[in-house]
């Protein structure tokens, strides 16, 4: 491999012209792949809200950007300035370097260039917005009909979703808000009826249903049904199993040990069918595991130390959860092919700490546990090719510390973490996506300790 890494900080040009990082794992498929120090950017927050004001903004549980400021003149997010929690100017950006007597060269181009380049990690400063009582997940999605993507939070201590609209450069509008079913922890985005507007689903672990907000394509939504699912489920996630236009629903009961489908035929949704798993299951994600086209179930059983994977036949149904060990309390799962041989590999992070990844061996199963890397408390993990040099990498979520945890594939499935973010408080979810219209993803995550939501663009 020996590919040279930039590790770059937009806001800091200074910090991209050096530091290359080829600590990559050549000798494959034997020893897992080990995080070093090598080469870690941290900047502290930075925070706009593009709310000139929060008047019409009345949800301010706790004094982050645009809300007043705390007890004391203090804020969770932001400095507390003539009564207002505003912005922190940035930041201090430190880079340290290990391990570079391998280094062949330094980065291809730097950060800041316009001109992106495989092998940059490219990101600008974060940006903080308010959003509600503890948003537990998040999802990027169109909601008025333009191409700029919105976010949309499901917010579990005050019973809604909160949307903010894109304007496709990175920024997001004035909050509004919509009632579903108790406690939300998870939302899915899709296109449930048919209609060819966007809806949303959430997931109320108070409520033990699954709530439909149906999209009107003004960024507007109505509430259009309850559902219920098995008890306390922590986990959702949809796809289209039929083909037939109307995305299905596919939710993780904690409380039953259950996985439970939910499938939109003529009205959504059809009684929910559930299929036993491990003990507590609180993550869901859906992937071709075993490459027949059709997509197969993964589930995160963190009371068992495991996870679960379910054929799937394609229309929604799956067969028997087989299990397999993984770390402690694992509590998210996500599934890709993380070594490039055209099989579904799974990737969990564990709230003990670790990271495993257990990859695809073509017989309808999974390998041996290899774990990896490490966060703080890490609650959420997704795959997408963060430096652009066509294999997917990783991004946590670690709640222990509120960062972000950029950890990069050499290609081969062997993960480095390169960049740590620092987010809102306790950040628990993660959605990616191309927020700003630039090619390059950006990512977003639900700051369940800070009702904030933490956006991060790329940048070239
Ligand atoms: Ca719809
Ligand atoms: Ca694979
Ligand atoms: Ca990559
Ligand atoms: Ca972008």
């Amino acid at each position: 491999m020996g590919r040279a890494r930039s590790i770059c900080l937009a806001l800091s040009v200074a910090a991209c012209n050096g530091g290359g990082d080829s600590d990559d794992d050549t000798t494959g498929t034997t020893t897992a792949p080990t995080t070093s120090a090598a080469t870690t950017v941290t900047t502290t927050t930075t925070t706009v809200d593009p709310d000139t004001g929060s008047t019409t903004d009345t949800a301010c549980p706790s004094p982050v950007v645009g809300c007043p400021c705390g007890p004391g003149g203090t804020c969770d997010v932001g400095e507390c300035t003539g009564g207002m929690c505003v912005s922190i100017p940035t930041t201090s950006a430190t880079e340290t370097s290990s391990d570079s007597s391998t280094d062949e060269t330094v980065g291809p181009t730097m950060c800041g260039d316009g001109n992106a380049q495989p092998g940059e990690l490219c990101f600008g400063p974060p940006t903080v917005l308010m959003m509600g009582a503890a948003p537990s997940d998040v999802a990027l999605g169109n909601f008025d009909g333009d191409p700029a993507l919105d976010l949309v939070t499901a917010n579990r201590d005050d019973d809604q979703i909160a949307l903010r609209l894109g304007n496709g450069a990175g920024s997001f509008g004035v909050r509004t808000a919509a009632g579903v079913g108790a406690a939300p922890v998870g939302l899915t985005v899709g296109d449930f009826d048919g209609d060819g507007h966007n809806d949303v689903v959430t997931v109320g672990s108070g409520a033990s249903t699954i709530s439909w907000l149906r999209g009107a394509s003004n960024g507007g939504f109505t509430a259009a049904g309850d559902f219920a699912t098995g008890m306390t489920p922590l986990a959702i996630t949809s796809t289209d199993f039929a083909a037939n236009g109307r995305a299905d629903v596919v939710v993780a009961n904690s409380v039953d040990n259950t996985i439970g489908v939910l499938l939109a035929t003529d009205v959504p949704f059809a009684a929910m069918v559930p299929a036993a798993v491990g003990v507590t299951p609180r993550s869901v994600a859906l992937a071709d595991v075993t490459d027949d086209g059709d997509l197969d179930l993964l589930v995160a059983n963190s009371g068992a130390d495991s996870i679960g994977l379910l054929l799937g036949n394609g229309n929604g149904q799956f067969g028997a959860a087989v299990a397999f060990p993984v770390g402690d309390e694992p509590r998210a799962v996500v599934g890709g092919d993380v070594n490039g041989d055209n099989l579904g590999d799974a990737i969990t992070c564990e709230g003990s700490g670790t990271l495993t990844r257990l990859l695809g061996n073509g017989l309808g199963s999974l390998g041996a546990a290899l774990p990896f890397g490490n966060a703080s408390a890490p609650s959420d993990v997704v795959l997408v090719d963060l430096d652009i040099d066509g294999d997917l990498d990783l991004v946590v979520a670690s709640t222990g510390d509120n960062t972000l945890r950029l950890v990069l594939n050499d290609g081969d499935g062997g993960f480095d973490e390169a960049l740590q973010i620092v987010t809102g408080a306790s950040p628990v979810a993660i959605a990616v996506g191309d927020v700003d219209g630039d090619g390059l993803v950006d990512l977003v995550s639900a700051d369940q300790g800070g009702a904030t939501v933490t956006v991060v663009l790329s940048d070239a």
